[in-house]
């Protein structure tokens, strides 16, 4: 069994010179455990070699774990750190309202965005270029574009239209603002685990390589700004 004197190994998906990793999860998780305090090391890789397929994924003894909350429940059972500790109901059912909004529909949006704007999906294509080998970087891009596609469908976002699908991303990013009003952090003046969350999400927002009206929206609100601030100061500078 995996105990906390075990290397911690992170498989993230890399980043760009702005930001370490463009991935909105892997980014959440990573801050999580900055904020509770657990050393871990990192590793940039792409899906191909995540079990499930998706990153960020861990290695911890002889634990191989995917699934962002899954290895943030890993690691507060295993460290003994749990950074909702002393949260009230209410405030555990508004982490989980706000986290469902970023994760499940902001996220959406977000691979609309890159898969279904032109110069979006050129953007990443290029971000792409420097982790897949040349040999077989014009045969494996459609296939990232086809699985991506297959997803938006199976959700239902393809029936929007642009405006809709923008006014959508923007309604959420909005409503995090709302919450957060003029507070440092969601709950008060400590982070908690949905603040990893919204800095995961919002810091790619404004500085990974998707651009257009969400990440404008995200710019317009200064307590999200300022919030991107402090969590860069306290936790990853
Ligand atoms: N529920 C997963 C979501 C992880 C996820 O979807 N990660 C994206 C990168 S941001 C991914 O791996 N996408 C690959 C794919 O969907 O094929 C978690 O919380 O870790």
């Amino acid at each position: 069994m995996a105990t906390k004197n075990d290397a911690l190994k992170v498989y993230s998906m890399p980043g760009t010179a702005r930001i370490p990793s463009i991935s909105p999860f892997c980014m959440k998780l990573e801050t999580h455990l900055h904020m509770a305090g657990v050393r871990f090391e990192t590793e940039h890789v792409l899906f191909d070699r995540s079990p499930n397929g998706r990153l960020p994924f861990i290695e911890h003894g002889d634990v191989v774990m995917p699934e962002s909350e899954r290895i943030i429940r890993h690691v507060a059972r295993t460290w003994g750190v749990d950074l909702d500790a002393g949260l009230s109901g209410r405030e555990r059912h508004q982490s989980l309202l706000v986290r469902l909004s970023l994760e499940e529909t902001l996220r959406m949006v977000r691979t609309w965005e890159t898969f279904c704007i032109d110069e979006n999906f050129e953007r990443a294509r290029e971000y792409l270029r420097a982790f897949i080998p040349a040999s077989v970087f014009e045969m494996a891009i459609p296939q990232v574009k086809a699985r991506q596609l297959e997803k938006l469908d199976k959700h239902g976002i393809l029936e929007l239209s642009r405006d809709e699908v923008e006014a959508l991303g923007c309604a959420v990013v909005d409503a995090v603002a709302d919450a957060l009003g003029a507070r440092p952090f969601l709950h008060g003046d400590r982070p908690t685990g949905v603040d990893a969350v919204i800095y995961g999400f919002l810091a790619t927002e404004v500085r990974g390589v998707v651009e257009g009206a969400v990440r404008d929206r995200v710019r317009s609100h200064a307590n999200l700004v300022d919030f991107i601030g402090r969590v860069d100061g306290r936790y990853w500078s």
